[in-house]
């Protein structure tokens, strides 16, 4: 059997049913040490710079893809320029959140604000989910249900996570946490379901990068749930405000910037297969002709 003293958490929701205030307050960082700070600073200032050159990259890379592989590339650099857009916001939070008094940095009593990832992850998340769905290029027919399915429980996941986010109670961000990670298992149950369908429908030379891309996507995903159980599992003040914000943020840029250069080198792959396979209706800037000749087949 195992000992219970063995177990702090336990003793910690113990406490927290027996509705004991002060063991189930959660404790938040007062002051930061100049490398805690700063360390966060950085991976902001590194998310922006990752996130913008990631936009202009998956922008001006259209061409070389096929046709029908444009939306989701188009898809992948609206995510990322909204998401370089919410961590400018972010970046700005965090220093006004803070200032140096005597080598440590104190809160201002401006409030960082959580709500930008989260307005950011509303947009972005079912942005990318149609990205997923549309380099995969699925019939027409299993693409709006799934879609529908994916998106909904995606907001779900997101609106019934805030709540635990911004509270300072643990039986709260337990409750909301634990109500988020239903919709957010749904997701990852149908997303491997429909990546591993189509597998057998692509290429031999795309399945690789399917079946690498589906696990970026689950070990990305993955590490949102873990940087939000850490102040749930002891670790309190600076360290969890560190911990949450650097797994966000390292989440973030492996399913956003990362998980697209997966996208396009997928729409790469396709585009020659379907090139060589000569079912392609390619419009590219070295044959610029293709789009202005008409096309006996298309009407
Ligand atoms: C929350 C709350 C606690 C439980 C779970 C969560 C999951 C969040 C996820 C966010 C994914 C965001 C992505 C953003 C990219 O643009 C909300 C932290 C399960 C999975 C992929």
């Amino acid at each position: 059997m195992i000992a219970v003293s063995s177990i702090p958490e336990f003793a910690l929701l113990g406490a927290t049913l027996a509705n004991d205030d002060i063991t189930s307050r959660l404790s938040t960082a007062q002051a930061l040490t100049s490398s805690q700070f700063n360390l966060i600073y950085n991976a902001f200032s590194f998310a922006i710079a990752a996130m913008f050159s990631s936009a202009l990259f998956f922008f001006s890379a259209q061409s070389q893809v096929g046709q029908k592989y444009r939306l989701a590339l188009i898809v992948s650099a609206i995510v990322v320029s909204i998401a370089g857009y919410h961590y400018f916001r972010i970046f700005n939070s965090w220093d006004e959140a803070y200032s140096l008094q005597n080598g440590v940095y104190t809160l201002t009593g401006a409030p960082f604000n959580d709500a930008y990832r989260y307005v950011d992850w509303l947009l972005t998340v079912p942005l990318l989910l149609v990205e997923t769905v549309a380099v995969l290029s699925l019939p027409g027919t299993e693409t709006k249900p799934l879609l529908t399915k994916l998106v909904g429980s995606a907001i779900l996941m997101i609106a019934t996570g805030y709540p635990g986010e911004i509270s300072h109670d643990f039986t709260t961000r337990v409750v909301w946490g634990t109500i988020s990670t239903i919709p957010f298992a749904y997701i990852l149950y149908v997303l491997w379901v429909e990546l591993s369908k189509s597998l057998m429908r692509q290429p031999v030379a795309v399945q690789e990068l399917v079946r690498s891309m589906r696990l970026l996507l689950l070990l990305s995903w993955g590490v949102y749930p873990i940087a939000y159980i850490l102040p749930l599992i002891g670790v309190t003040g600076n360290a969890a405000t560190v911990g949450v914000q650097l797994g966000y943020t390292i989440a973030d840029v492996l399913a956003k910037p990362i998980f697209g250069l997966y996208v396009f080198a997928i729409a790469v792959a396709k585009t020659k297969f379907d090139r060589e396979a000569g079912n392609d209706n390619i419009v590219t800037h070295d044959a610029p002709e293709l789009d202005l000749v008409p096309n006996p087949s298309k009407t």
